[in-house]
Parts: C-alpha cells; sequence; structure tokens
C-alpha cells in the first residue's frame, strides 16, 4: 500500500503519471457485469452478496488495471436499514415502498442498528481479499441530504418536488433526519474502515438542489458532523475524506473544510483556475466530462491532456470523471482515456 500512487496523491505528493479511478466504474458500460447482473431481478439482492460484490469490484480493475478500487455498494444502504423499503427493479431507478411523507414518518423510523449493513461490510472484507494486495479500496456513502432527498422523493426524480415541499413545510423534521442520518453514516464508514476500507468517499449526489444558503444549512452541517466524528476517533482518524459535491450552487473554495483530504469536482467545475486556488490544501480529484467518453479517440485524447498537462505539478492530483460513466460508454473508449492519462506525461 505504501507504493499506492492514489494514497500518495491523497497525502498531497506529485505523481509522475496521475494515478486514475472513476465514479461508477463497475457497473453497467461492462459486459461481464451485465453477465452478473441477469442473475438478479433486484440489483439491491445482488449488493446483498458480499462475494458477487467483490467479483464485481475487481472487474474493471482486471480490465483497466485502475490505481483504485470502489467498494461495490450503493449510497441507499442506510434509508433501506431504516426500513424504508428500497428496491431497484429491471431498467428503473430506485423506489422506496415507505417513503418518508410525514414528520410523524421520522418519529416512528426504525432506530439504525450498523450490524444490519453486515453484509456491506462482508463485502469490504470480501473485496480486500480479491483484489490486488498494494491496491487500495475506497469506501464511501451517501451525504444526509442525499439519503434525505431520495427518502423522501421515494426515488430518483427530475425536480425533487416533494423534497422541497417537505423542506418548505418541515425543516426542523427535516434537521432531525438529517441527524439521524449523520450518525448512521458516521457509524457505517466507521465499520468500512474496520472492515478493510482504505480511503472513504461522500457523494452529494443532489447538492445542486439547494440554493447557496441551503447548501451549508442542509448538506455540509451534516457532512461535517460525519467527518469531525471520524477525525475525533481514533480508529478512523488517519483514513483519507474525498468530498463529491454534484454542480453546487456555492464557489468550491468555499466548500472545503479542514477535514476533507480531496475535492471531487464535477465536470462543470473549471479544474485550472481550482488548482491555483486549492493548491496545498486539498488534492483534487477529476474531471473529465464523461460524455467525452462518446466522442472520436483523437478527442478523448486531447480532453484528457488538457487536464493532465494543467495539473502535472500539482500536489496530490487524481483522474476521474466529472460524474459517474454512463451505461451506453464503450469500454474500448476507456481504454483510451487512460492509455493517455498514461502515456502522455
Ligand atoms: O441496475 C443496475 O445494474 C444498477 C445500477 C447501479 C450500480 C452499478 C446502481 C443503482 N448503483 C450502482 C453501484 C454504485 N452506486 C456504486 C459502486 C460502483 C462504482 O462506483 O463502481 C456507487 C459508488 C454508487 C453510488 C450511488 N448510487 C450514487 C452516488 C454517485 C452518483 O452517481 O452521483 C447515487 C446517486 C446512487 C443512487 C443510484 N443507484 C443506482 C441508480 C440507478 C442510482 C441513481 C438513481 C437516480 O438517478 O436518482
Amino acid at each position: 500500500m505504501k507504493n499506492s500512487k492514489f494514497l500518495r496523491a491523497l497525502n498531497l505528493k506529485t505523481n509522475t503519471i496521475p494515478p486514475v479511478w472513476f465514479m461508477r466504474q463497475a457497473g453497467r458500460y461492462l459486459p461481464e457485469y451485465q453477465k452478473v447482473r441477469k442473475n438478479y431481478s433486484n440489483f439491491l439482492d445482488m449488493c446483498k452478496e458480499p462475494k458477487t460484490c467483490a467479483e464485481l469490484a475487481l472487474q474493471p480493475i482486471e480490465r483497466f488495471n485502475l490505481d483504485a478500487s470502489i467498494l461495490f455498494s450503493d449510497i441507499l444502504t442506510i434509508p433501506d436499514a431504516l426500513n424504508l423499503g428500497l428496491a431497484f427493479h429491471e431498467g428503473e431507478g430506485p423506489k422506496f415502498s415507505n417513503p418518508i411523507s410525514s414528520t410523524d414518518d421520522i418519529n416512528n423510523l426504525y432506530a439504525f442498528d450498523v450490524n444490519s449493513l453486515d453484509y456491506v461490510f462482508r463485502a469490504v472484507e470480501e473485496t480486500k481479499n480479491l483484489i490486488p494486495a498494494n491496491l487500495p479500496l475506497i469506501g464511501f456513502c451517501g451525504s444526509p441530504w442525499t439519503l434525505a432527498a431520495y427518502s423522501i422523493e421515494g426515488g430518483g426524480s427530475k425536480d425533487f418536488k416533494k423534497t422541497k415541499t417537505f423542506m418548505a413545510e418541515n425543516p426542523n423534521a427535516l434537521h432531525d433526519f438529517l441527524e439521524i442520518l449523520s450518525d448512521a453514516c458516521y457509524q457505517y464508514l466507521k465499520q468500512q474502515v474496520l472492515s478493510g476500507v482504505n480511503a472513504l468517499q461522500i457523494f452529494d449526489s443532489w447538492a445542486d438542489l439547494l440554493s447557496e444558503n441551503e447548501l451549508e444549512l442542509f448538506s455540509l452541517r451534516y457532512t461535517k458532523k460525519i467527518t469531525q466524528k471520524l477525525k475525533d476517533d481514533p480508529i478512523t482518524n488517519h483514513i483519507p475524506i474525498i468530498l463529491f459535491e454534484k454542480n453546487p450552487n456555492k464557489d468550491i473554495t468555499d466548500l472545503i473544510f479542514k477535514d476533507l483530504s480531496c475535492i471531487s469536482l464535477y465536470w462543470t467545475s473549471d479544474i485550472r483556475i481550482l488548482s491555483e486556488s486549492l493548491k496545498n490544501e486539498v488534492a483534487i480529484q477529476g474531471n473529465l466530462d464523461p460524455k467525452v467518453l462518446s466522442e472520436s479517440d483523437e478527442i478523448i485524447q486531447k480532453e484528457v491532456q488538457k487536464i493532465c498537462s494543467l495539473m502535472k505539478d500539482y500536489p496530490g492530483f487524481i483522474f476521474n470523471l466529472g460524474h459517474g460513466i454512463t451505461p451506453e460508454i464503450k469500454p474500448a473508449k476507456v481504454e483510451v482515456m487512460i492509455k493517455a492519462i498514461r502515456e502522455d506525461t
């Protein structure tokens, strides 16, 4: 693990060739994933099989020799553990049979029992056993805000109207819920560390629903509670933490706080400007627009080279996409991206 380029970057060290991994690296764009996936009707049932999770996490490593592996699971395991009844059916996004629709639903929530997510911790152990010994494994959770948004909305949505109405009508209950989720996320991440992960990423995938003030009040404030607890805990205080905020309505420089090792940039962020203002403060991960992967090889190479040359001397750069890879992307295009990263520098 000492020679991991990914961990070096998280400790603000430069690498001649930047480490690379990418969001949703295990998933639907890989034919070998589809082959396993078709054995399960509900995606969550697959997440509950630790050996299968390990096998899926290994797939992109074997294909592309990436510099970090990510636990195969989902951010919505926590709301499921709170008894909101999660299912993912064929061709659909997540659906909760028992979403949060009133203050009473929050008051009557099941107490979070971290042991009910034992299948995730066993997946961490199985994955550590399966991947190369020197390859770091990233554990993760959703931000409390993003988990609350899914739990209230009852699934994915374009406008998250129910969530916004709930926020306007029941802000105090929402704060209570965010508090419950923050504590659950902390326990969940700690247990992932105890099971073997080497870094953590928090996904605030619905940050863009919030205005600048709301982002601080409903999202960052609770994410900070998680990271504070992790940093105060001798078991977890050495583990680097990466934050991904999707298209936030706030300057990225104002999103950084002391417990973060790395900020994962959404593809709309200007990595050039940010690399100047964040130098020596945090590592930067990002941020190729995932849509570039449906372009010609030449365009992919050009866009990759642009990022790599801008970030060449940045202390702590990790190449990633600016959001998850989408299912229609051809794995051969990923190959082009990775070659360009490794040959260019
Ligand atoms: O049917 C299928 O095959 C399910 C597709 C799928 C996969 C492969 C889902 C359902 N989740 C995952 C795995 C997953 N999800 C990983 C591990 C794999 C990896 O990165 O290699 C991780 C880290 C996540 C995290 C996740 N789940 C996020 C945060 C990242 C992001 O993209 O912003 C979010 C928002 C989810 C919710 C989710 N899970 C699955 C879907 C289709 C969605 C999005 C639904 C929506 O649009 O709201």
